[in-house]
């Protein structure tokens, strides 16, 4: 078997906060630089937000300051544009919406419609991916499957449902596609020069045919309907088999009636580890985190691996781990991944390494088909928001949305070492304090 992903140093953001929500100390005294009187409810309200913006620290510092500055009457946010029906929420759930790009864009015109409070708004979206809405919402993709071993093949079976998939935790879910009732579906690892056998089981009520993205295959393994095989009708159910020749990262996805099936969740993660051990991600680069990243903008709006922002899942890693993540286009569009506060180091392109043409970015540019493996060296402390920078994907009049996500950084050390109230609640916040987080400073109340 290839080396299994290291999960031991990943936290759940849940726990981090359970942590806070158990410090003793639960301050009341409001910050010397607060200059306006606030009603005691915006005081609780703002302390369940400092506790949680003590978690991430500077990476939550523009919407830390703004609530710092407290509600203003005359605010633009406030009397403003209200946003046409659904905007904020991305593309429409329909997978036949045809512009969902152009669909997703803001309205900038001014409406009769309600006023609308921004910053509570945004607020309320960045507690619930605090509060750990993507760990909450059944139904996590992307889990691996181990193969059966039949007389040398590595056998994997899966099946393809039609069924019922939640982008977060408050829309209705979507009538989605998964490859055993997930989305994506199992991750499926094998080793350079491994025999396989994957079978897939049709219970969908349309017909189908399963392509393996990225591998160099028999031409009757190819998986596409009507020109290296026949359609895998319903009920029906059809066997790949071949030997594993293409290491690196790796998609298998529909190749039949695609724009809708793949849209709608038929994809998934296909590794090929590199026959020698030393060249695997954990030996090569000492990764401690092996994170599958697949984007889609079709059915629910722009996705990261089957959820939307909120409910993405965050990456949590230590102050000095290396962690990597594989970025897979399943999508209609690129979508350019900008991680702030450390820069990425891109060591391979489709399965291929890079060698000595691995280079170094903040933003990544991923096609639809693409793989890109980017290496990232966690060794700037702090929450540092992940997202793509196709504006209308992630931030809207409503907040963060869609391709959303935060690497958290966390210093164990500063827990230790560290005195005061921020430190006290988190070694991220203690960690952004130290950096020089005026959001931090101003938000949280001193004991
Ligand atoms: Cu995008």
């Amino acid at each position: 078997m290839g080396p299994q992903v290291t999960y031991t140093r990943w936290h759940s953001l849940q726990n981090v906060l359970m942590d806070i929500d158990t410090q003793p100390a639960e301050r009341s005294a409001p910050s010397s630089t607060t200059t306006h009187p606030v009603p005691e409810p915006a005081i609780l309200t703002r302390r369940r937000f400092l506790r949680a913006a003590a978690v991430t620290g500077g990476g939550l510092a523009v919407i830390g300051v703004a609530a710092c500055a407290g509600p203003t009457p005359t605010s633009g946010w406030l009397a403003g544009p209200a946003l046409a029906a659904g905007a904020s929420a991305g593309p429409p759930a329909s997978p036949s919406a045809s512009m969902p790009h152009a669909s997703a864009a803001p309205s900038v015109a001014p409406s009769a419609g309600p006023p609308m409070d921004h910053d509570a708004n945004a607020l309320a979206v960045v507690e619930r991916f605090l509060g750990g809405e993507g760990a909450a919402v059944e139904g996590l993709g992307n889990q691996p499957l181990e193969p059966r071993l039949v007389d040398g093949v590595k056998v994997f079976e899966l099946t393809i449902e039609e069924m019922d998939h939640r982008i977060d935790a408050q829309k209705d879910p979507v009538q989605a596609l998964g490859f055993n009732g997930t989305w994506p579906g199992p991750r499926l690892t094998v080793i350079e020069g491994d025999k396989i056998r994957v079978t897939f089981k049709n219970n969908m009520s349309e017909s189908t045919g399963i392509h393996f993205h990225g591998q160099r295959l028999p031409n009757n393994m190819d998986g596409v309907p009507h020109v290296t095989q026949e359609p895998i009708e319903p009920g029906a159910s059809f066997t790949y088999e071949f030997t594993a020749r293409t290491p690196g990262s790796h998609m298998y996805h529909s190749h039949h009636n695609a724009t809708d099936q793949v849209g709608r969740g038929l994809l998934g993660a296909f590794i090929v580890e590199p026959k020698d051990p030393a060249q695997r991600y954990d030996q090569l680069y000492g990764a401690t985190q092996d994170i599958i990243w697949i984007s889609n903008d079709a059915l629910g709006g722009f996705t990261i691996n089957g959820r939307g922002f909120p409910a993405t899942t965050p990456i949590v890693a230590n102050l000095g781990d290396k962690i990597v993540v594989r970025f897979m286009n399943e999508g209609n569009m690129m979508h350019p991944w900008h991680l702030h506060g450390v820069p990425m180091r891109v060591v391979a392109r489709d399965g291929f390494p890079l060698g000595p043409a691995s280079f170094t970015c903040d933003t990544l540019g991923v096609n639809p088909g693409e793989r890109w493996d980017v290496v990232i060296d966690c060794d700037e402390p702090g929450a540092w928001a992940f997202h793509c920078h196709i504006l209308q994907h992630a931030e809207g009049q409503d907040g963060m949305f869609g391709m959303v996500t935060a690497l958290v950084i966390q210093d164990p050390a500063a827990v230790v070492s560290s005195s005061g109230p921020v430190a006290a609640t988190s070694p991220v916040a203690g960690a952004a304090r130290a950096a020089g987080s005026t959001a931090l400073l101003c938000q949280v109340p001193t004991a």
